[in-house]
Order: C-alpha cells, then structure tokens, then sequence
C-alpha cells in the first residue's frame, strides 16, 4: 500500500484475494459499458485487480491524453497475455509486442511501406477503386436477381483484397474456398483473442479443457499456414531490386541486416527472425480486415437507420460528383457531410473500445494518483465518446456534430474523440482507413440506396463485443438510384 502521507493511487474496487475483482464486474453489460458506468461509484478513473494484475481504468480525456501522449513512452508497454501470446508468438508482432527497439524498428519498417502506397498515392486508389467497382456490381447483380444480401462478406473481401495488395500483391476472387477459410479463422480468433478471457485474467486454467482456447490455437495456426505460404513464395521470389508489398519491405530489412555484418546490426539482434515478420505482416492483415469491415458494417448500419441522412449524402455526391464519373480521393474535400458522416460512425461505435491495454514501463502518475511500474491501463474509449458533457446526447447519431455552423466544414467539436488512439501506439493504418471508408461508401451511396428488405426489423445496434465491436448479421437491400438502374456492367467502373 501507498503510505498515507505519499501519493495514492486512483480509488479501488473491492478485491478478493485470487479471483480479483470479478464478483463486482458481473454485469450483463459487455465490459466497456460497465466501465462507464462504474464512474458513477469510483470515480472517472479508478483501479481493480484482474486475477493477480492490478489493472487502472482511464474514463475521462484528460486522463487519457496524459497516458498516451505526454506520457506516451512511460506507457508504451503491453501485457503479456495467454491468448495474445498464441497470436503473437508470445509478442513478437506490434500490436501486442512490448515496448522494445525490435518493436519500434518493425513499425517504421511498417510505416515507410505503408507510405510508400500512402495518401494521395495513385496506385491503392487505384485499387481500392477497383474493389469498389467490383463491390458495386455484385450489389447489382444480387438486385436484378430480387435477392437480400448479407453485405458481410462481401465488404470483407473487398477490404481483405485491398490489404491482400499492399501486404502479398495478391487478391481473392468470391467464392475463393481460401478466403472462405479465412473468413472462418479470423473470427474465431475476433471471438476469443485478448478479451480478458478466464485464461488471461488466471493462467493457470489453462491446463483445464479449454473450448476457447482451443477454438483460438486452431485458428490461429490456419492462419499460420497460410501466412508461412505467402511468406515461402515472396522469399523465393525475392530480389533486392523490387519493392512489391510490405513482405517484400520486411524481407528487404532482413537481408539488408544479414548482409551488413560490420555495423554490429544482424537480423537477430533487431528482430528481424522469420517469426518477427510473419507476425508483423500478420498483425497489419488482421488489423487491416477486421477494423475497415467492422467499420463499413456500422456505416451501413447506421444509414439504414437513418434514410434522411443517407439521401443527405446522396444529395452531396449528387451536386459535387453528379453521375458521369465515380467518386475519387480528391473529392474529399468538397464532401463534407459523407466525411462526418465517417466521423460519427467513429464516434458512436468505437472499432476497439477499450484499446489494447498499455502497461506502466516505471513508477509514474496519471493526474494526482501514483501508477506502480507494471500496472496495466485501460483507456476506456467508450466512456469518452458517449461522456454526456462532451458530447450531446452521445447515443444520438448525428453526423452534424462534425461540421460547423453553416454545414460547409468539417470540425473536431471536442477532445473527448480519439478513434485512432494517439501518441507512440497510435493506430498504424488510420491514413488508409481513411481512404478505404471514403471510397467504398462514396461509390455505393453513389449508385445505390441501403434498406432492410419488407417485413424485416431493423439491424440491431448493440453490437457483440470482442477484441473489436462487431454489428450483427442482417440482410440488405441495395437499390439502384434512379439513373443507374439500366447502367451497363462497364459503366460501374
Ligand atoms: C492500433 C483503431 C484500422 C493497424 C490501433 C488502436 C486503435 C486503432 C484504437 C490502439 C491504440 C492503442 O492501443 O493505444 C483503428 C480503427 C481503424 C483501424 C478505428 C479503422 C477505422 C487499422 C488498419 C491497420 C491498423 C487498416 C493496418 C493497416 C494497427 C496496428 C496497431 C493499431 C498495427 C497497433 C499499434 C501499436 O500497438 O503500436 N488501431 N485501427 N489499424 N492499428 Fe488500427
Ligand atoms: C483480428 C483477427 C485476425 O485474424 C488477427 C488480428 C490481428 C491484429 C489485431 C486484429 C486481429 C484485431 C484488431 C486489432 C489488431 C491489431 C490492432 C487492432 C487489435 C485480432 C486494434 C483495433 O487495436
């Protein structure tokens, strides 16, 4: 314990020796809500012990801001976990990995190739335009046949190509029986990774019949079958002169290493082992798929909902785009309600509610309580997109909080919003995210209109929690816009 007269840390929850504080978190509501709500009892930000791990909950911006950003470095680190453990080959990706020099060398490797297709960049609007035409015609297709579809894995492949191009130069066509695979291991591994899972908060279950942990090795190592593929052929394939994707950038950093003896540099000693880059390029594929889908589904979602705001949109595109061309990046700018129409999409379902936990790397403070070394801390994102003093009416959607007052521009109306995260672990894949929910959403609304078919209800908006917050299944109704019902196959593109 703190002596009295130092600095304490923030107000607990009550503990009961090995189970921590789980009998007080029993609660019907998944775990980001009931953080918020605990606020009213503890505090804005307050701790608990999670199995043996003391565990701080950060709900207020204030708080979260000094965590990431002023004192991004001195909460840089990751916990360990037996579930991340599995994904990661016991951290040695980015996302999980701790805070290390391999670490920050594999996210500027990650963040130079990234850049290298980055914004602005001809060739991933080319493809992610591409992907949308193809999105775009299915919809189609699937309206003259009169069917409803469940737009899921449909937008999945779409994203999945796009990252599937930057990561390995390749894509799936639909009905792939490997991308159906894929689909298949990706969510289990949604649905049982780092959800502070039985077997994270006491590692020793582990040695009990496990239903979720073995549902998470087998996906995993699918996965890993099918990464070490991608893996062999790029390495067969390879030569210092051609820069394809991001392996061929990571396999560039290692042979480099390999072959530059005389700096004291080897491939080694900066991480750069087989496992590294397998996990590395595992981590932006994952990463890449499951946050954009996640992220379109509530879009879609949301305008269902919503038909005023989407005919809004409609409108937009109508006036600044008109018919004779598809939507592109440069539009952007002169598409200000579709962009905080993104924005609020953002707000209200946040894609990783609680973050990835980050952990105290030395004794230190957040405001006026002290922070023990090792303590993990849990910046409930949640909390600050739904706090009442920010925001309005938080569980209102309403795209007009982003733009100022004659609706002409875009604008952050408060400090309580930080979708991509901030600081030293900010999200590596925002720019592209970016680009990816304008384009598929800008071509889509462009052409068609999204209802639920006759007699259906409309889709839920609760959302399954898991290491992201995913919509569940519902069908959709596209419908050509008028003027695009007769539209060539050619003219989608
Ligand atoms: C981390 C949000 C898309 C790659 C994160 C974090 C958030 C986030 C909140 C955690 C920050 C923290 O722990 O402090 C989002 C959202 C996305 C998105 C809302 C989509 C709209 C992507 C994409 C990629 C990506 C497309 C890959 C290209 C990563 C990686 C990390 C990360 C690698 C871990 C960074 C680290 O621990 O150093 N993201 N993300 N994300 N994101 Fe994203
Ligand atoms: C998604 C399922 C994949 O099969 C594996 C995977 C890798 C990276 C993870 C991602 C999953 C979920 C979203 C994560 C991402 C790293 C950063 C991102 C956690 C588990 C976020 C939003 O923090």
């Amino acid at each position: 314990r703190t002596p009295a007269s130092g600095p304490r840390g923030p107000p607990r929850l009550p503990a009961l020796p090995l189970i921590g504080s789980l009998l007080s978190l029993r609660s019907p509501h998944p775990p980001h809500v009931l953080f918020k709500e605990l606020q009213g009892k503890y505090g804005q930000t307050y701790s608990l012990m999670m199995g043996s791990h003391r565990v701080i909950i950060v709900n207020h911006h204030a708080h979260a801001k000094e965590v990431l950003l002023k004192k991004g470095k001195i909460f840089a680190g990751r916990p360990r976990t037996v579930t991340t453990d599995v994904l990661s080959r016991d951290g040695k990706d980015i996302a999980f990995g701790d805070y290390s020099a391999t670490w920050r060398f594999h996210r500027k490797i990650v963040h130079g190739a990234l850049c290298m297709f980055g914004e602005g960049s001809a060739s991933i609007e080319k493809i992610i335009c591409a992907e949308a035409a193809s999105l775009c015609s299915i919809l189609s297709e699937a309206w003259t046949a009169g069917l409803a579809l469940d737009l899921s894995p449909e937008l999945t492949r779409a994203v999945t190509n796009v990252i599937c191009s930057l990561c390995f130069s390749s894509s799936y066509r639909r009905g792939d029986a490997e991308f159906e695979a894929m689909l298949h291991y990706s969510q289990g591994i949604v649905d049982t990774v780092a959800k502070d899972s039985l077997v994270d908060i006491f590692p020793c279950l582990q040695i009990f019949p496990n239903a979720d942990l073995r549902l998470l090795k087998r996906c995993v190592s699918v996965r890993d079958k099918l990464l070490q593929k991608e893996y062999d052929k790029h390495k067969a394939a390879y030569s210092d002169h051609v820069q394809r994707d991001l392996l061929d950038a990571l396999l560039r950093a290692k042979c480099s290493a390999e072959n530059n003896n005389t700096t004291g540099i080897n491939a080694e000693s900066v991480g750069l082992t087989d496992d590294h880059l397998l996990m590395t390029v595992g981590d932006i594929f994952g990463a890449g798929v499951e946050t954009t889908t996640t992220v379109m589904k509530w879009a879609i979602t949301y305008l269902i909902h919503h038909p005023q705001i989407q005919s809004r949109i409609q409108e937009e595109l109508d006036s600044r785009v008109g018919m004779d061309r598809s939507p592109q990046l440069s539009d952007r700018g002169s598409l200000p309600y579709l962009e905080a129409t993104i924005r609020e999409v953002l707000r209200i379902r946040p894609v990783a509610p609680l973050f990835i936990p980050h952990v105290a790397l030395s004794d230190t403070s957040i405001g006026d309580f002290a922070v023990k070394k090792g303590t993990r801390v849990v910046i409930n994102l949640w909390s600050l997109h739904h706090d009442e003093k920010e925001w309005e009416n938080p569980e209102r959607f309403d795209p007009g909080r982003f733009l100022n007052s004659e609706g002409t521009g875009l604008v952050i109306p408060s400090s309580s919003y930080l979708p991509f995260g901030a600081g030293v672990r900010v999200c590596l894949g925002e720019a592209l995210a970016k680009m990816e929910l304008f384009l598929f959403l800008s071509w889509i609304l462009q052409r068609f209109t999204l209802t639920v078919p006759s007699g259906h209800s409309l889709p839920s908006l609760e959302g399954k929690f898991g290491v992201v917050l995913q919509p569940t299944k519902y069908k959709v109704n596209a419908t050509p816009r008028p003027g695009w019902e007769g539209k060539c196959k050619a003219c989608w593109n």
